[in-house]
């Protein structure tokens, strides 16, 4: 498919983390290699065209030059996730970012400015002189490195890169270069707050085409262009600019189903499960609603951890009759507001179990392990219900995990059941999916999952107890659909739609015009 479809061009992928951490432990070589579906998939299209992937070096406290020296190393075909030996491998260039820099530009500009007002939060904006200024030093640098491998297709991946196609068209004007935002997009209301929208968007508007999840972004994005860009002109054919036609087009983003679901199956899987229910005594005939999150406001974790107070508060009778199990991973601890969320999660977590307790039952409970795809898909599994929160989120891949991760509902379930007969291979129950409206998986994944307003407490709280008490017949017939949905817009479907982009194959400049 690859090959096919960028023949013997030359690729760049640009992004912020790097795909394999190297360093030393012990005195020998380690490597952290690739866990998500995401890094995964883009490891494979670059191994197969033998490209060069810069990012920036993260694991540098470890960073020995014998093992990376000069900042690359050559990643052979079997040293990257892929299995496939005829793959060519190739070239990891790592950007050495000093300290300052990766602060300002990243827990800087990145986090404080443009994640919040992509997400549509003004509150936790933070504007300091030196973030802008650090922004476009690291963009500069990650172009630097990308001409430096002489690419004919670039392609930049999210929002910590606003500015580096800019750099690098100036450079390199007969290349051909795609960005993925995968955050949302805002409105020309919200996104004027950003001090810098108009160059900001000058930045972006070096690439050939810009994607987002949704048609919705996408739009956004063009109405932006048309209020903050003067020079630029925004036609029914794509956004006209700098003598060149700029593409705004949509593609959502989604999972390997497969691995997924094979991850799910593990022996792995199965024993961290059996580790967590020895490791908090859950009750087997307890029902367990699950989240799992990196601890950002914009998850709605705190939202949740309220609804299951309220719910608690208003039907006392289901004291005892589940147990709330929330998987967190801390993030960006640099950041004020992320440190004083992490302790909001705790606080509510511990006034849950404080208030609602009793001596034979603790209605929360919190896991901070350090988990990998087959653990965490081991929590997906067992979950009775999951809940996906978000106030606001790109896409929301934890959504589509869960999905994958349930056993294959029987088809048709309720008329089989009506009809007395048993389900062949159905392994166990399908877990219910509450979903907030707020993230770009909702337009696929409901209303098979039942959508939620984070904001709106009592009817959130509801929302909980009918998947809670959903029955057999309709779990298996949402989970149906669910899997159908997120099949349908898996991880293969979305490279795709990439790869004709960056080939210039697809017409998506006119896309939804
Ligand atoms: C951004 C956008 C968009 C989480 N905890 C653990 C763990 N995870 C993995 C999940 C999932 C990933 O992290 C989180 O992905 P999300 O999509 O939910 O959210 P963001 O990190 O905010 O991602 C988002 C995405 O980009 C892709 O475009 O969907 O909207 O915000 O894959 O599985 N993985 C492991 N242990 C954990 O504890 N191994």
């Amino acid at each position: 498919m690859i090959d096919d479809a960028l023949g013997d061009r030359s690729l760049v992928v640009v992004s912020n983390r790097e795909p394999y951490v190297h360093g030393y432990a012990d005195g020998e070589p380690t490597v952290e290699r690739p866990a998500g579906g995401l890094v995964t998939a883009l490891d494979g299209v670059v191994a197969e065209t033998g490209g060069t992937w810069v990012a920036w070096g993260s694991g540098d406290a470890d960073f020995d030059p014998a093992v990376a020296p000069d900042g690359e190393v050559e990643l052979p075909p079997e040293s990257t996730a892929q299995d496939d030996d005829d793959r060519p491998g190739y070239t990891l260039a790592r950007l050495d970012l000093p300290r300052r820099l990766v602060e300002n530009y990243y827990y800087g500009y990145s986090n404080q400015v443009l994640w919040p007002i992509c997400h549509l939060e003004a509150d936790p904006v933070t504007v300091d002189p030196e973030f802008w200024p650090a922004y476009r030093e690291a963009n500069r640098r990650f172009a630097e490195r990308a001409v430096d491998a002489d690419p004919d297709l670039v392609w930049f991946q999210d929002y910590h890169l606003g500015l580096a196609p800019k750099y690098v068209r100036e450079a390199r004007p007969d290349a051909r270069l795609v960005q993925f935002w995968h955050v949302p997009w805002p409105t020309p209301d919200f996104f004027e707050i950003c001090p810098q929208a108009t160059e900001l968007l000058r930045g972006l508007l070096g690439n050939d085409a810009v994607g987002f999840h949704l048609e919705r972004y996408a739009a956004n994005f063009r109405d932006c262009v048309a209020r903050f860009v003067p020079e630029a002109e925004v036609t029914d054919s794509g956004i006209r600019y700098d003598g060149r036609t700029v593409a705004a087009y949509a593609s959502p983003i989604g999972i390997d189903t497969e691995r997924v679901a094979a991850n799910a199956r593990s022996d792995a899987a199965a024993h961290y499960w059996d580790r967590i229910t020895d490791r908090y005594d859950l009750d087997p005939d307890r029902p367990v609603v699950l989240g799992v999150d990196r601890l950002d406001y914009t998850k709605g974790v705190v939202e949740r951890l309220d609804a299951l107070s309220h719910l608690l508060e208003t039907n006392p009778e289901l004291a005892g009759e589940f147990t709330y199990v929330q998987k967190g991973t801390r993030t960006r601890e640099g950041i004020p507001a992320y440190r004083r969320y992490y302790d909001a999660v705790r606080d509510r977590i511990a006034e849950l179990d404080r208030v609602h307790g009793t001596d034979d039952w603790t209605p929360a409970v919190y896991i901070e392990d350090d988990v990998d795809d087959r653990e965490l898909a081991g929590l997906y599994r067992n979950a009775d219900v999951a809940v996906v929160s978000s106030r606001r989120d790109g896409m929301n891949l934890v959504a589509k995990e869960f999905v994958a991760a349930q056993g294959r509902p029987f088809p048709n379930a309720g008329l089989a059941q009506a009809k007395g007969l048993e389900s062949p291979n159905r392994d166990r129950v399908p877990g219910a999916l509450v979903l907030s409206r707020f993230v770009g998986a909702a337009e696929s994944l409901c209303p098979a999952a039942l959508p939620v307003n984070p904001y709106d407490v009592s009817t959130f709280a509801e929302t909980i107890r009918t998947a809670l008490g959903m029955g057999e017949p309709e779990r298996h017939d949402r989970m149906e659909s669910l899997q159908a949905s997120v099949r349908e817009e898996d991880i293969d479907a979305w490279l795709a739609t990439q790869l004709d982009v960056l080939a210039g194959a697809s017409q998506v400049a006119a896309a939804d015009d």
